[in-house]
């Protein structure tokens, strides 16, 4: 196997193409939790594979995550690689598969990546099962997915064309700074007070990786994240995976609609 990750990823592109069938994709999805059942109304699913047989994937570690690759065409005729498999941080795999994903969909064509994630939220206002827009990110991870001398600017990352396309279409959507720490404990109250010092309005444990590598790979970047649980301290009660299924759950059916809807307007 090859050592170099963009070579497995055009690897992994070009399985997908040959086993989809479709020979580009324009766009790609991620779809993190709570965001699970979007792939259904984006469009029809003409493909599925599963990550583990494709090149430089392995079977997701979460439960509540979807190890498959969908290939679906949207009601307006886009070609939709979508991602249900995410490899995180905290899996230990190293960075290179944690953005595996993205850079094979920029290989296989995709010019838009949208990035979806669970997180918690800092603004009480958001009650659970909130969607909110990314507008920034703040790296907590001390790591980054480029290796070597590679300076990549990432002014208005999370491009500002698109959040105005999701706005079109629900304009009561906030927007938010996402910070990404490493997992895969939650945080402490004294970090979330933290984070929300340092400018934070979200906490994850995804996405701003995956975002660096998109932005390096030439792609424009959506992210949108389900608060799914206000953040340690903001909330009187202590955080559960459970509660974030739970809440996912709930806003599955409207979030999905909204980002079926976004999409078919990029
Ligand atoms: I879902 O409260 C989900 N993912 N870091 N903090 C962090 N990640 C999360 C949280 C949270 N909720």
């Amino acid at each position: 196997m090859t050592n170099d990750p963009f070579e497995l990823a055009q690897q992994a592109a070009d399985y997908i193409a040959e086993h989809t069938g479709v020979p580009s994709h324009d766009i790609a999805l991620v779809l993190g939790s709570g965001w699970g059942e979007a792939a259904e109304l984006i469009g029809e699913t003409t493909a599925t594979l599963s990550a583990s047989d494709i090149p430089g994937f392995s079977a997701p570690a979460v439960q509540g995550h979807v190890g498959t690759i969908r290939s679906v065409l949207t009601t307006d005729g886009k070609r939709a690689l979508v991602l249900g498999a995410r490899t995180h941080y905290y899996e230990g795999k190293g960075v290179r598969a944690v953005v595996h994903g993205v850079r094979t969909a920029a290989a296989a064509g995709a010019k838009v990546m949208v990035l979806t994630n669970g997180c918690g939220g800092l603004n009480p206002d958001w009650t659970p099962g909130t969607p909110v827009l990314i507008s920034d990110h703040i790296n907590l991870t001390a790591s980054s997915p480029l290796e070597g001398a590679t300076f990549v600017d990432l002014t208005d990352l999370y491009s500002s064309r698109l959040r105005d396309v999701a706005r079109s279409v629900d304009p009561t959507l906030d927007e938010g700074v996402y910070a990404q720490f490493t997992g895969p404990h939650y945080e402490t109250p004294a970090e979330v007070r933290y984070a929300k010092a340092i400018g934070a309005d979200l906490v994850g444990m995804s996405t701003a990786l995956e975002a660096i590598a998109a932005r390096h790979a030439g792609m424009e970047v959506f992210g949108i994240s389900l608060v799914t649980n206000l953040a340690a301290g903001i909330s009187p009660v202590a955080l559960s995976h459970g509660e974030v299924l739970e809440a996912g759950q709930a806003a599955g059916p409207r979030i999905s609609k909204l980002l079926a809807e976004i999409i078919n307007r990029i």
